[in-house]
């Protein structure tokens, strides 16, 4: 199912949830040293620039201990605060649920050992970045001073937040994970530039920001980058050079990126990958040769493409890979027996395709591979014997079910 299509039911039930789980939605201050009188006094003025409707932070009040109010966490030994959880519960994505608002008063930068900030789902996004802080130059300062923070977390899916000039975070030399989905990024030139140049980033999610990622630029310099999650961006059309230098990738996410043409060959070098999403594309080449040849890659989504051809007898190559979706797609041929090899394959997805006649897939169903697979699924494709989805809740009638091809197909034979 569209991830679209499933918002409003999802949405209702998180908001359902969340209703009743808002009190919780604050970590706790685990510390019983009492807390830094200057930065009480920066709370306090932090809290003052908020909106806050629903009085979350009624329990920051002058007379008591910051390291216990919620949503801040202290050093157990230093007192110092260290963190700061103040996005509304995970789901919350009502507009009518009451959030954090305002402004951020710079106050924060006298808390020199943040290292965590989390305003996740708030409402500082109706209003635009210049109108957020007082002006552009200004938040760019305020989070940019904050040098110790490892984990910036602005993801706003459903507000309406930008950044144009992201020079400021070049100066967070700390920074090992970034979350700025559905903030629009869509004016900022130099996102790429700035983000690469952070020497402990490992996480970078960039979901639905708004950027054009058909630019070309080399000698891209991010040393530890991990995880490189693009989705719902674009492509336009082809996938550009400054992603085939990064080698080093365990994961790289680009669905619904709109690139079309083949799966291009500059992404061959990334033997390290562990996890690669192309899907929801218009790729309509072969699966090329070189990706069977990923010996660690443990999930591959290549669902709703246009790719063509046979599956080559070098899947049985991949013999990492747990979870591979190749639905939604014009594959042909055969299915290569080698799939028996795929002992460690929980999911297998191959539906709406062209196989000729996909009874070999039984072949393929070696004792190895029906041990681990969960969810063997062929939906739409043009089977001879038999269409079925094999769920992992029907795990008692799977061997019945194994036995059953079998016997087909031992009879099918004769
Ligand atoms: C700190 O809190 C812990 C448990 O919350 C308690 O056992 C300990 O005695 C407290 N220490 C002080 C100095 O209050
Ligand atoms: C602080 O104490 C808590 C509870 O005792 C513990 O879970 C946590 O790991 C400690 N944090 C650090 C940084 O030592
Ligand atoms: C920030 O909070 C949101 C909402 O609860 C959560 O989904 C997200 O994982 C948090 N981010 C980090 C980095 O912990
Ligand atoms: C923020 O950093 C800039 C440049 O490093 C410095 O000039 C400014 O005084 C700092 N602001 C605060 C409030 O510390
Ligand atoms: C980043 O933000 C996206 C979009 O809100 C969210 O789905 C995702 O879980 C976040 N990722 C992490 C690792 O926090
Ligand atoms: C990478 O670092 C070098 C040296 O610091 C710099 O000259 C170059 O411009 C950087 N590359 C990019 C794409 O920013
Ligand atoms: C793939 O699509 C491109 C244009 O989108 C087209 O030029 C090319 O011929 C197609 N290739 C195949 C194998 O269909
Ligand atoms: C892949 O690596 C080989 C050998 O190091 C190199 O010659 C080739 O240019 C690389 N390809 C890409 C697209 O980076
Ligand atoms: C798959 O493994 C076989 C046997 O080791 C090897 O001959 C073949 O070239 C490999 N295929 C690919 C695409 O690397
Ligand atoms: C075939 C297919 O699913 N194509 C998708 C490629 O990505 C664009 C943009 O997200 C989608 O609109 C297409 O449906």
């Amino acid at each position: 199912m569209k991830e679209h299509m499933r918002g409003p039911v999802v949405g209702l039930l998180w908001w359902i949830l969340a209703v009743a789980s808002l009190h919780f939605s604050f970590c706790n201050g685990n510390s019983n040293v009492s807390c830094i009188a200057k930065e009480r006094q920066a709370l306090l003025r932090f809290k003052d620039d908020l909106t806050d409707p629903s009085s979350w932070l009624s329990s920051w009040s002058s007379n008591e201990d910051c390291c216990s109010w919620d949503g801040v966490v202290c050093g157990n030994f230093s007192g110092h605060v260290r963190e700061l959880h103040l996005q509304v519960a995970k789901g919350v994505f009502s507009y009518s649920v009451p959030k954090l608002g305002g402004k951020l008063n710079p106050s924060l930068l006298n808390l020199k050992h943040l290292n965590y900030l989390n305003l996740s789902y708030n409402d500082f996004g109706r209003i635009k970045i210049p109108n957020f802080i007082g002006s552009l130059r200004i938040i760019p300062q305020t989070l940019g001073n904050l040098t110790s923070l490892h984990y910036l977390d602005l993801q706003h899916c459903y507000g309406d937040l930008s950044f144009e000039n992201f020079q400021w975070i070049s100066g967070l030399l700390l920074l090992q994970h970034i979350n700025l989905s559905c903030v629009n990024l869509g004016q900022s030139s130099n996102w790429l530039q700035m983000t690469s140049m952070l020497p402990s980033l490992v996480e970078l999610h960039l979901h639905s920001c708004q950027l054009d990622l058909s630019f070309s630029l080399l000698g891209l310099n991010f040393t530890s980058l991990a995880v490189l999650d693009l989705s719902e961006n674009y492509f336009n059309p082809l996938m550009p050079n400054w992603l085939f230098g990064l080698t080093g990738l365990d994961s790289l996410v680009l669905p619904n990126c709109d690139f079309s043409g083949p799966i291009p060959n500059g992404l061959q070098n990334m033997t390290s990958l562990r996890d690669l999403d192309l899907s929801g594309n218009h790729s309509n080449s072969t699966i090329p040769i070189w990706l069977y040849n990923f010996k660690g890659l443990k999930s591959l989504n290549l669902r709703g493409n246009h790719l063509q051809g046979p599956i080559t007898g070098d899947i049985g190559n991949m013999t990492s890979i747990i979870h591979s979706d190749l639905s939604d797609n014009e594959i042909e041929g055969r299915i290569p027996r080698s799939m028996g090899t795929l002992c460690n394959a929980k999911v297998v997805d191959l539906s709406n395709n062209k196989f000729g006649d996909i009874s070999d897939v039984f072949r393929s169903l070696t004792r190895c591979i029906s041990d681990s697979l969960e969810t063997l699924s062929l939906i739409g494709c043009q089977l001879m014997v038999l269409s079925m989805i094999i769920s992992s809740n029907l795990k008692i009638c799977r061997y019945y079910i194994f036995q059953l091809i079998r016997l087909l197909v031992h009879f099918h034979g004769q």
